[in-house]
């Protein structure tokens, strides 16, 4: 009898090319700039890291939390522990101790990997928190991971693993409240990827600019999983610098980015039609792409952006067609829902809307996640049962789809803003400033910015007495939390607005503060 083993990494390694010898991956930057990797590097190190996990006895489903800087070593932990079953758990390097205490506190990791730097306070909340194991792993291949790997075989037969099981947690705040944990399986992160590898006609020779970061769902799986799944190169960046990206183009083909990203390329006068010529699609998502950058991408390079549209919840839900033949690109759209994903707009009485009627975005398929970690009466929240009792996810997201299917989004229901393809919440820092001396309330927006797409601003009340010291507070958030979580202004004022409910009128604050960034 044959075992299925639905493990992801057994479908990426079996898209290995033949020659294990080529470059995989390329480092274009950073202390390793110029190290080629080859086909054969990832399969002996993801086997000599899966079985490093493997020595140390964890029990199924234990979770390994990672915080490094992006490194190919980092992209080879994140296939070991695919390979050995285990469940990974990716952390924005900007996080600080409140923010790592929260999610090692939540998710309970048996092993914690961060940078060398950080090991004296992050291992002091991982081993109190009970983790048993923190390992170092530093952009310049340093650390005790690799040292340890070193010593373990280089040959790993991969775990067997069923399709729902856990291939990773994503923390993210879904529609209100702390960030919550996104379960995604095998079969969840497979089946998007296998979607995506079709829709977007990715090419035997095809050469992927990797420019974003490894933590979040873009450039851990849409970006890394695209290539890895078609045998493709990767060009690594270790840090996106526009210069420097547009300078790698030549020979390069895909290139995924947020909007910001396309920003600063834009900004170069490097950027031309000679630049781009190798390139066949570049792919813009994460944030809503302004239409005057879509423009000027097609003036400056020839090339239509292709947006799309997804979430850590479900990976990728939306995307503008890739070949002519299966229609435009139509700027200001996400595109039709992909091949697989159901997608519904409803109104507020729960009612189907009619085409190009703005409502709530539901979705259903097989990459919509299991539910939040450990929170089931939140994931039932979050989730709605249809007549014929079928389960639709809430996105979060407000939007209409056009006759043609064609989705745009035209806002958020959640209280959530986008700066760069970060995501902030609103609450948490208002939980931040209103627990600072002297400060009454607060409310915490999103405001056009023309690098970050939204930029942070927080309107502040004192008690009554007190004076506030803007910088100061400024001050005291960068001491404690993600730096591109910190409030790029803050208002002392002596009111918020609010409605007949008592309800803090954002929406007014927004239209008031809205040109600040010009
Ligand atoms: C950096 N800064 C930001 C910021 N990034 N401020 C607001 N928003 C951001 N996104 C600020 C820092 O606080 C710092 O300020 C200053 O900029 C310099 O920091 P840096 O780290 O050197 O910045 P930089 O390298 O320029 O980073 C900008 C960026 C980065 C756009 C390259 O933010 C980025 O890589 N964004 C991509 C995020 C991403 O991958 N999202 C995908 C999510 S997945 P100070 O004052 O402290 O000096 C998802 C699902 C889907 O959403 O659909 O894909
Ligand atoms: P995250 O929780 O980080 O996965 O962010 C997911 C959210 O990003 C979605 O719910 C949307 O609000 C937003 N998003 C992703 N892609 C796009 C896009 N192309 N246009 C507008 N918003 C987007």
């Amino acid at each position: 009898m044959t075992t299925c083993n639905h493990n992801l990494f057994v479908a990426l390694r079996a898209a290995f090319p033949a020659d294990l010898a080529a470059t995989a991956i390329e480092v274009a930057d950073g202390p390793g700039a110029g190290a080629h990797y080859s086909w054969a590097d990832l399969e002996r190190g993801t086997a000599m890291l899966a079985n490093l996990l493997h020595s140390l006895g964890l029990p199924a489903g234990s979770r390994v939390a990672v915080q490094t800087e992006k490194s190919v070593e980092a992209l080879m932990l994140y296939l070991a522990v695919l390979r050995a079953g285990y469940v990974f758990l990716p952390l924005n390097t900007a996080y600080q101790a409140a923010e790592i205490g929260y999610f090692i506190g939540n998710a309970e990791p048996a092993v914690v990997v961060c940078a060398p730097k950080n090991f004296a306070w992050v291992s002091r909340i991982a081993f109190s928190a009970g983790t048993g194991h923190v390992f170092t792993l530093g952009e310049a291949r340093d650390g005790t991971l690799l040292e340890r790997a070193a010593a373990m075989p280089d040959q790993h037969a991969p775990a067997v693993v069923q399709a729902d099981d856990l291939a990773a947690i994503l923390y993210t705040s879904g529609t209100t409240g702390r960030s919550k944990g996104a379960m995604l399986s095998h079969g969840n992160l497979l089946s998007n990827a296998l979607t995506l590898k079709d829709h977007w006609g990715w090419q035997p020779d095809d050469v992927l600019i990797h420019a974003l970061p490894i933590f979040h769902v873009h450039g851990l799986f849409v970006a890394s999983h695209g290539a890895l799944l078609n045998g493709s190169k990767m060009v690594w960046f270790g840090k996106f610098d526009p210069k420097a990206a547009i300078a790698r183009m030549a020979g390069a083909t895909v290139m995924m980015g947020v909007p910001t990203l396309y920003v600063r390329m834009l900004a170069e006068p490097t950027l031309t039609r000679e630049a781009v010529t190798t390139m066949r699609l570049f792919i813009s998502g994460s944030a809503p792409l302004l239409v005057e950058t879509f423009d000027s991408w097609t003036a400056r390079t020839g090339h239509v952006l292709l947006e799309r549209y997804g979430m850590s919840e479900t990976v990728m839900l939306t995307s503008n067609p890739c070949r002519p033949q299966h229609g435009p690109r139509r700027r200001g759209t996400v595109g039709p829902a992909l091949p697989g994903v159901q997608l519904r707009v409803i109104d507020d009485t729960g009612a189907a809307c009619p085409a190009d009627s703005i409502g709530h975005i539901q979705v259903r398929g097989p990459n919509v996640f299991a539910g939040y970690w450990r929170l089931p009466e939140k994931t039932a929240e979050e989730f709605t049962t249809d007549a014929q009792g079928q389960k639709w996810f809430k996105t979060g997201d407000v939007g209409k789809v056009e006759a043609d299917g064609y989705v745009t989004i035209v806002g958020r229901s959640k209280d959530l803003i986008i700066s760069g393809g970060y995501n902030i919440y609103p609450a948490e820092i208002e939980g931040f400033l209103n627990d600072m001396p002297g400060v009454a309330e607060s409310a915490v927006i999103g405001v056009p910015h023309p690098d970050f797409g939204e930029g942070v601003v927080a309107v502040v009340v004192a008690q009554p007495g007190a004076t506030l010291a803007p910088a100061a507070m400024i001050g005291q958030l960068k001491a404690s939390i993600a730096n591109f979580k910190v409030p790029k202004h803050l208002f002392v004022v002596d009111d918020l607005p609010r409605n007949a409910m008592g309800k803090v009128q954002k929406n007014l604050l927004r239209d008031q503060h809205q040109g600040l960034f010009g």
